[in-house]
């Protein structure tokens, strides 16, 4: 059974809080991004944390030359579990955040953070640049050791492809929910070390706790 992870893409602090106290019984783990960090601050993170007790991920997306996105992680995973990079960037970029990620947890080898890289992406315009080159993406993943690899759920045939070629990496994988992507189609690719991204079907549901309950219980 993969996990669940909520996408806390709302805009407004209590707003995000609130949510994430009422859903934390059924959700594993907290993925925030631009949307919440830019309407807050980085320090949002620490306070998700502080009140629920979840993981924390951040899904910055970080694209930028080795040394840029080196700046980029150390001020990230000085508060977040994770975080989220492109790989079409290309290696020397993706290891200058793992390299971070080594001295975080040189320090601190009990809550070891996770870098996640981006295969190809859920929404339709993925097929034009990214999916062409995604499977060299993915294996790029895999030879890099990348703790995880973000997958569609929108495209089931895709995320398994793309789940197999990277190897021993865990997937987290959007699209269900208010992407359309199929649950039951999903859970046939996902595995126990997975995890299922929800944002909006929990957090713009009128009832964001039963929706992740609902969720889980799927799950
Ligand atoms: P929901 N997300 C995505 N597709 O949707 N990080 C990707 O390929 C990707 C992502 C994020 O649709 C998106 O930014 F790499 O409301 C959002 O935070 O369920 C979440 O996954 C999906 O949110």
């Amino acid at each position: 059974m993969p996990k669940l992870m909520l996408a806390l893409d709302v805009l407004d602090e209590f707003e995000a809080i609130k949510i994430s106290e009422e859903t934390s019984e059924y959700v594993d783990c907290i993925k925030i991004g631009y949307p919440l960090v830019l309407a807050t601050d980085l320090g949002i993170v620490k306070r998700i944390k502080d009140k629920t007790g979840k993981e924390v991920i951040c899904d910055f997306k970080v694209a930028d030359i080795p040394s840029t996105n080196e700046k980029i992680a150390k001020l990230t995973l000085n508060y977040a579990d994770g975080i989220i990079c492109q790989g079409f960037v290309g290696p020397d970029s993706v290891k200058a955040i793992m390299d971070v990620a080594k001295e975080y947890n040189k320090k601190d080898p009990k809550n070891p953070k996770k870098v996640i890289m981006v295969t190809e992406m859920s929404h339709g315009g993925a097929t034009s640049f990214m999916q062409p080159i995604a499977n060299e993406i993915a294996k790029m993943a895999g030879d890099l050791k990348v703790n995880g690899i973000v997958a569609p759920s929108t495209r089931p045939a895709r995320l398994k492809e793309l789940k197999e070629i990277a190897n021993n990496a865990f997937v987290i994988s959007p699209g269900v929910g208010a992407q359309g992507g199929d649950l039951k189609e999903v859970l046939k690719v996902l595995d126990e070390n997975d995890y299922v991204i929800v944002g909006r079907a929990i957090y713009l549901n009128e009832n964001p706790k039963e929706s992740a309950k609902k969720y889980k219980e799927l799950l």
